[in-house]
């Protein structure tokens, strides 16, 4: 098999990028170890910068998120039993998010791949880049009991932090840098209604809670827990407990419960792999960077270098320019970076740390207290959340 550009993984990084390719005719092929209906399953982020709407949109896949994605305008932090709201709107004059499920973008996204008869490898084991550093890259997977090759010009490694794309690039090369935080966030999705109409972050001292949701009749929420917590702890009435005590009260005592569908624990880290470019290899998304989902800016992150690697692509092979190729490692991280001390000041900000003295959680206290009576405070915050421009 040939084509123009092979990419490693089938998650939101590899499937806008490849819809972008195909929409400009530039063949793809997609290779994916898991199957499906693994990756339809996976529940993810929630909110969406308007840069990835514009994507999604550029893509001609936006059709079900516009119908169905909720537009939202503000947010609220809670804290000493009391709402304050972050109102995104006025703050950026006129920018929103959009509250859409990774699960959802991704079942759009691989829909308008299959109408579109783009290939995609499901359950495709070893994956392996090869000559990525000269002028034939090429790639080889097994898949029912042979070993199969793809020619390529070039190769997205759009396969999330436990890919293979990073780990085939030589050590010396590289450089990551990491911050694994002293917490989880056990997470649950339940067909009830959210308890707000935006979302909540809680600073509380039994630690952080956000309530989010996937629809007016589907709730999406998370409690900060220890790292070693088991799911297996945590029935739905200790959840709803739990949750309810780090709320304001009148927000604990409107809250709908329900039985909860969908209960994971995701560890919190942040991490860098740079550059982001070796050769004719490219890394895409959580293949290169991972932030604490506090900030709602992991799975936005892939879709700002998913923009910056289609626009250097179009450029290479419509204007025979390689000008954003070469320059695609030093634009993209200098937004995921951003993007990286965002997502870790919101999580200072609102978790409980459990090595924390008095001193931490006096700076944290006067972090919410210089929020709430700041409109310039406020405006840094709203215009890193609704997402800086590309
Ligand atoms: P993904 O990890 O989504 O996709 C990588 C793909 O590559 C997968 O399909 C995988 O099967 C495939 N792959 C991996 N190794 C391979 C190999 N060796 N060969 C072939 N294929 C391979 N972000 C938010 O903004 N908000 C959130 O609330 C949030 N919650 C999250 C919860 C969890 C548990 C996790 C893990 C992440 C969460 N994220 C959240 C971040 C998440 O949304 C990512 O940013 C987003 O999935 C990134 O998309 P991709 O870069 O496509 O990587
Ligand atoms: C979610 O709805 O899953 C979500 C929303 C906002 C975040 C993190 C997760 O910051």
């Amino acid at each position: 098999m040939r084509v123009q550009v092979a990419i490693i993984g089938s998650g939101p990084s590899g499937l806008l990028l490849g819809q972008l390719l195909g929409k400009a005719g530039i063949e793809t092929v997609i290779v994916d170890r898991s199957s499906r209906e693994h990756i339809l399953g996976r529940v993810r982020a929630g909110v969406l910068e308007e840069g990835t709407v514009a994507l999604m949109n550029r893509a001609g896949v936006a059709a079900r998120m516009q119908a169905e994605g909720l537009p939202h305008d503000g947010f609220s932090l809670a804290f000493d039993g009391r709402d304050h709201r972050i109102d995104l709107f006025g703050l950026t004059s006129g920018k929103r998010v959009m509250v859409y499920g990774q699960t959802e973008l991704t079942r759009d996204l691989i829909g308008q791949r299959e109408a579109d008869g783009h290939p995609t490898i499901y359950e495709a084991s070893n994956v392996t880049p090869h000559d990525f550093d000269g002028t034939t890259p090429y790639l080889t997977y097994d898949k029912d009991g042979k070993t199969h090759r793809i020619d390529c010009d070039f190769i997205a490694g759009c396969d999330g932090f436990h890919g293979v794309s990073r780990k085939a690039v030589p050590e010396k090369a590289i450089r990551t840098v990491e911050k694994v935080y002293p917490f989880g966030w056990l997470g649950i999705l339940s067909e009830v209604p959210p308890v707000s109409d935006e979302l909540i972050y809680a600073n509380h001292a039994r630690g952080f809670a956000l309530c989010s949701m996937r629809s007016r009749t589907r709730s999406r929420y998370y409690i900060q827990c220890a790292l070693d917590e088991k799911i297996e702890n945590w029935s739905d009435a200790r959840f709803w407990d739990e949750l309810r005590r780090r709320l304001p009260a009148h927000h604990a005592e409107a809250m709908v419960t329900g039985p909860s569908f969908e209960k994971s624990i995701a560890p919190l880290r942040s991490f860098v792999a740079e550059p982001m470019r070796f050769g004719r290899l490219f890394l895409v998304g959580d293949a290169a960077h991972i932030v604490p989902p506090t900030g709602a800016k992991g799975l936005n992150l892939a879709a700002s270098d998913v923009h910056y690697l289609f626009n250097a692509l179009l450029e290479h092979y419509h204007d025979r320019s390689n000008a954003g190729i070469d320059a695609y490692s030093v634009r993209v991280l200098a937004r995921v970076w951003k993007a990286v001390r965002f997502s870790w000041w919101m999580t200072t900000m609102l978790h409980r740390f459990p090595e924390a003295g008095d001193f931490e959680q006096k700076i944290q206290e006067a972090e919410l207290d210089y929020l709430t009576h700041s409109r310039a405070a406020e405006t840094v915050l709203a215009e890193n959340y609704v997402g800086l421009p590309y």
